[in-house]
């Protein structure tokens, strides 16, 4: 069984949605983000970026980074359709967004709600990091051509996007400014699987 370790809020989201959506067997073990667990020790030893999430594999391995979570995932359920199969025309593009979403967005929520990291002045960095965030979020929204992200096929990257704009505050400002990324976001929201594991994030 895997064991996803989880906080509400958190880049663990897209990862018990795709769970979820896969239909697998899964122990979500909830750590006191608020009293720091992912720095503890313990944690530490599965995750020692002492970040969340990170989740245990059946075979006692356990793994981090969201991104790569999620794509594990994705691989080892090819019947859940979540990403396009390796030679698949699709395959380049779901790349390309699943890596932008986490290797782009993500890192920039870092600069909006984690500012004094970066310097002192943390407003300013932080009133950057959310122009970054519009500027990185508008690259998505122009570059949506369909239902999806992929188009007309349902994907692991739009439970990605889904999870990037619930972190914007308001989301309702984000989708308001960008209605293709509303649109995908209200699509994965209306899926029953994915919104089990929404509906225990948002508590
Ligand atoms: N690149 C990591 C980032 C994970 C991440 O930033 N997690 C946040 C919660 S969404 C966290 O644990 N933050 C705690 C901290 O930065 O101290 C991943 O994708 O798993």
């Amino acid at each position: 069984m895997f064991k996803l370790y989880w906080s509400p809020g958190t880049a663990s989201l897209a990862p018990m949605a795709v769970l979820e959506e896969v239909g697998a067997e899964y122990e979500a073990i909830l750590l006191d983000y608020g009293a720091e667990e992912q720095k503890t020790a313990d944690y530490l030893a599965l995750n020692p970026c002492g970040l969340v999430p990170a989740m245990t594999l059946p075979d006692g391995r356990t793994m981090f980074e969201t991104a790569a979570i999620v794509m594990h995932l994705c691989d080892l359920y090819p019947a859940a359709h979540l990403a396009p199969p390796p030679g698949d025309p699709d395959r380049p593009l779901f790349y390309q967004w699943m890596l932008y979403l986490a290797d782009t967005i993500q890192p920039t929520y870092r600069r909006y709600y984690y500012p004094e990291r970066f310097a002192a002045d943390a407003e300013d960095v932080k009133k950057r990091g959310t122009d970054t965030l519009l500027a990185e979020f508008a690259i998505v929204e122009d570059g949506l051509r369909g239902e999806w992200m992929l188009g007309k096929r349902f994907s692991a990257c739009d439970i990605y996007l889904h999870m990037l704009t619930t972190w914007f505050e308001p989301p309702e400002a984000l989708y308001a400014r960008y209605p293709n990324i509303a649109r995908v976001a209200a699509g994965v929201e209306a899926r029953p699987a994915a919104r089990r594991a929404i509906d225990l994030h948002r508590g």
